[in-house]
This record gives structure tokens, C-alpha cells and sequence, in this order.
């Protein structure tokens, strides 16, 4: 199984779930900090030229969500999708539809728009979304520590990532938000994960 990611992309969230099932993967670095995304040795991948993909038996599959639950399908002994799923889905659909095409908007303008005036516009709206978004995130986590119940679960791997971007561009977050973030950021797997992209939560 071979895993390509970006360092601190949303394609961290796979490799979190990769350390916390513990099973054999090669992890590729493909640097979209370097363009090395739409290069051709990555396109042959993935012709849209985004991270992350997962490669097993010549097949690839896209999309973080759909890789994170394919995973957690698929070794459910890593316990990483609660009984009551309905929580846990609810919060990777928001983080994918909601809070991720936000920073699209933010760091991508470009996608949408070829005047610089527009895209200037389009990048100030976007990040003018993202405190009260945060807070939503805070609302999320309920009383029992984590995204969806009582333990670490796929959402908490993906929410992880968006935490992270809010402390790259300096947007607020709780402290509730925060002492999650250090309930993450001590598992085992994401210390792994992070050492392995070379990247800190809090840069
Ligand atoms: N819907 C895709 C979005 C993937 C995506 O946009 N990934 C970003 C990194 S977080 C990317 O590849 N960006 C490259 C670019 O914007 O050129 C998913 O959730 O996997």
C-alpha cells in the first residue's frame, strides 16, 4: 500500500489512519509546496493532480474521506469508527464540504477567478468565513473529548488537519479546540505521522 501526501495537507489525515492501523505502507512524499503535484510522474497517479491518493494493486483511490473510511472498513479491529457512526460522518462531510473548499477559496482564488482583483476578494471572503467555522469545530467536540463520542475516530484525524491550518494562518481557536489538539497530537501514530512530513501542529 503506498500512501501520496504533502506534507501537512489534508492528505496527513490517511497517514494518521495508516499509523493508527499498523499495517506495512510506503509513504510518498509528492511536495505541492515544489509544484511536484502536477509533474508527470504524479499525474500518472492522479490526473487531477491533488493529494492524497492511495495506491494498492495498481488501483488508486482519491479523496481523503473516501480513503478513510475504505480504511477503517476494512481493518475495523483499529476501532476507528464508533458504533453510532451518524456523528463521526456528519463531522468528516462538513470538514470536506464545508471547511476544506474554504481554504480552496483562500489559498486557491486562482481556480475561480483570472483577475487579481477578484481573486483578492475572493480570498478575503473566504477567510473571513473561517473564525465562526472554528467555532462550530469547537461545538463539535461535546463533553467526552473527542469529534464523535468517547474516543479517537476517523474525524479526529481529519479535524486534526484543519486545526492546523488555523495556526497557519493565525485564526483563532478555543481553548477547548486547543487541549484537543493535544489529545491528538500525543497519540502514538500522529507523532509518527507528523515526524514523517516533517511538520509540527503549531507552525
Ligand atoms: N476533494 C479532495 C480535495 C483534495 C485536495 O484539494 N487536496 C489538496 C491538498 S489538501 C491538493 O491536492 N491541493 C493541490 C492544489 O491545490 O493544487 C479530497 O478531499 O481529497
Amino acid at each position: 500500500m503506498k500512501l501520496y501526501y504533502s506534507p501537512g495537507a489534508c492528505s496527513l489525515a490517511c497517514h494518521i489512519v495508516l499509523e493508527e492501523i499498523a499495517i506495512p505502507f510506503e509513504a510518498q512524499r509528492v511536495d505541492i509546496g515544489q509544484g511536484e503535484h502536477l509533474a508527470a510522474p504524479y499525474l500518472t497517479i492522479n490526473p487531477a493532480g491533488r493529494l492524497p491518493a492511495l495506491e494498492e494493486d495498481g488501483s488508486v483511490l482519491t479523496e481523503a474521506t473516501a480513503i478513510l473510511i475504505s480504511l477503517a472498513l476494512r481493518y475495523p479491529e483499529a476501532g476507528l469508527i464508533p458504533k453510532q457512526a451518524d456523528r463521526m460522518l456528519e463531522t468528516l462531510a462538513w470538514l470536506s464540504s464545508t471547511v476544506h473548499p474554504l481554504y480552496g477559496a483562500l489559498w486557491r482564488p486562482g481556480r475561480m477567478f483570472a483577475e487579481e482583483e477578484r481573486r483578492g476578494a475572493l480570498s478575503a471572503a473566504a477567510r473571513a468565513q473561517l473564525p465562526p467555522v472554528y467555532e462550530r469545530f469547537a461545538e463539535r467536540l461535546g463533553t467526552q473529548g473527542w469529534l464523535a463520542g468517547e474516543a479517537f475516530t476517523l474525524a479526529d484525524a481529519y479535524g486534526i488537519v484543519f486545526f492546523r491550518w488555523a495556526n497557519r494562518i493565525g485564526i483563532p481557536v478555543s481553548d477547548t479546540l486547543t487541549d484537543w489538539a493535544r489529545r491528538v497530537e500525543v497519540r502514538p501514530s500522529v507523532q509518527r505521522a507528523l515526524e514523517r512530513e516533517g511538520i509540527s501542529l503549531w507552525s
